[in-house]
């Protein structure tokens, strides 16, 4: 039978942004030709911070060109000097931010369920050196707060959260920006929530906030003195697309819950297959449907990539290989013992998972998995 991604040849990717109605978009954007303004903290970036102020129900929110340099300018504002603790379980940008910022990355092994920084191992790595830790809410995956909190606490240690997957995530309520001291998250293109480019970083702290905000904007300050920044402002144009997709973000997670729904439906029973769990008392965002190939499949995780491929579906192998294993870092840094993320990097497949994905190529996206296509 054919199948659905192969029709006209279509290829079906791991995702497809989400767009508002054109008429919408163009109606958000009428004010930029009118104005002239399509930069540096206008009307639309001032609008889309008050507005995601409320949806995370934080006090400082500020936003950025992209959720890379909002995690590089938030390490940049604590001046910090030494060793990072994190995870090698992750998209490059993490590691990078830390390399970038002058900090030596120290590599966590991960949680077998969740895929998060696994705080049962993160204690012996503090050391004199340790400058703060850094975590990843990979896949939307909330990691184990408490226990971080605790051992944050404990260290008198920065706790900062790569929050880039959990836009909308929440914890007994409570929103994925509340937790740590800061959490940066990513509106690039392919997440539930876009502004095309962009990323905010939440905190609890006026002062820290204010030196974000300078820092995105040449370090310039009030009374026309600077510290050295650098330039990482939202535009205009992406705080508008932010504004409209805001507005479309119950439909968003509501179609991509049923998705994720089907996937979970025609996949649980199949062998060898672990499927992504949903967390106790978490509200999720279903950002990725990731799926761990174990050795009862009877197929590598490349294998099965390869058949799906041959019927026009291209799944994605996030995140491999782990940082930690970078040709770059050989020989520069330790990339620690990780036996868990090296494990599952080599074993995960993240599937097409979008709001307008039909059920039928979800459905024969199954059948493939289950040796039925
Ligand atoms: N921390 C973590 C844990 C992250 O995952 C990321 C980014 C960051 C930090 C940094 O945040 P940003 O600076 O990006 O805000 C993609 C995204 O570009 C990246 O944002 C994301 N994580 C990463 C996991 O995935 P690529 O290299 O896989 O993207 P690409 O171009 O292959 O696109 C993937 C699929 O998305 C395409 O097959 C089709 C679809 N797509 C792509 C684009 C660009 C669209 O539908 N529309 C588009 O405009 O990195």
């Amino acid at each position: 039978m054919q199948s659905q991604g192969d029709k006209m040849g279509k290829k079906i990717l791991v995702t497809r942004s989400s767009l508002p109605p054109l008429e919408e978009y163009v109606e958000e954007i009428r004010d930029i030709f009118e104005s002239h303004w399509l930069t540096n903290m206008g009307a639309k970036h001032e609008a889309l911070t008050e507005e995601l102020r409320k949806f995370f129900g934080v006090r400082e929110l500020t936003l950025f060109q992209n959720g890379h340099l909002a995690l590089e300018f938030a390490l940049q504002a604590l001046e910090l000097s030494g060793e990072v603790i994190t995870t090698p379980f992750t998209f490059a940008s993490t590691t990078w931010a830390i390399i970038r910022s002058g900090l030596t990355p120290v590599f966590c092994d991960i949680d077998p369920e969740t895929y998060t920084l696994d705080p049962a191992k993160l204690e012996s790595l503090i050391t004199e050196r340790t400058a703060a830790i850094l975590p990843v809410h990979v896949y939307g995956n909330l990691c184990d707060t408490e226990a971080l909190a605790e051992i944050a606490a404990r260290h008198k240690l920065p706790l900062i959260y790569d929050a880039a997957h959990a836009f909308g995530v929440r914890k007994n309520g409570v929103s994925a920006a509340a937790f740590g001291d800061i959490s940066m998250f990513s509106f690039h293109a392919t997440k539930v929530f876009h502004t095309i480019e962009g990323g905010a970083v939440c905190c609890r702290d006026k002062e820290l906030s204010t030196k974000l905000f300078r820092l995105k904007n040449f370090g310039i300050e009030e009374n026309e003195t600077y510290c050295v920044g650098g330039n990482g402002k939202m535009n205009e144009f992406e705080a508008a697309m932010g504004l409209c997709n805001l507005r479309h973000l119950p439909e968003e997670l509501a179609k991509r819950q049923r998705v994720y729904t089907h996937y979970v439906e025609l996949l649980s029973e199949v062998e060898g297959l672990k499927l992504p769990k949903q967390q106790a008392g978490v509200t999720a965002n279903y950002a990725y449907f990731p799926v761990v190939f174990t050795d009862t499949y009877g197929e590598t995780r490349d294998e099965a990539s390869l058949r799906l491929q041959a019927k026009g579906y291209y799944p994605r192998k996030y995140f491999y290989p782990c940082t930690n294993a970078f040709p770059f870092l050989n020989g520069r840094i330790d990339p620690g013992h990780t036996p868990i993320a090296e494990d599952i990097s080599k074993r995960v497949l993240t599937l097409p998972l979008y709001a307008d994905l039909e059920l039928a190529d979800v459905e024969q996206i199954c059948r493939i998995l289950r040796r039925e296509a």
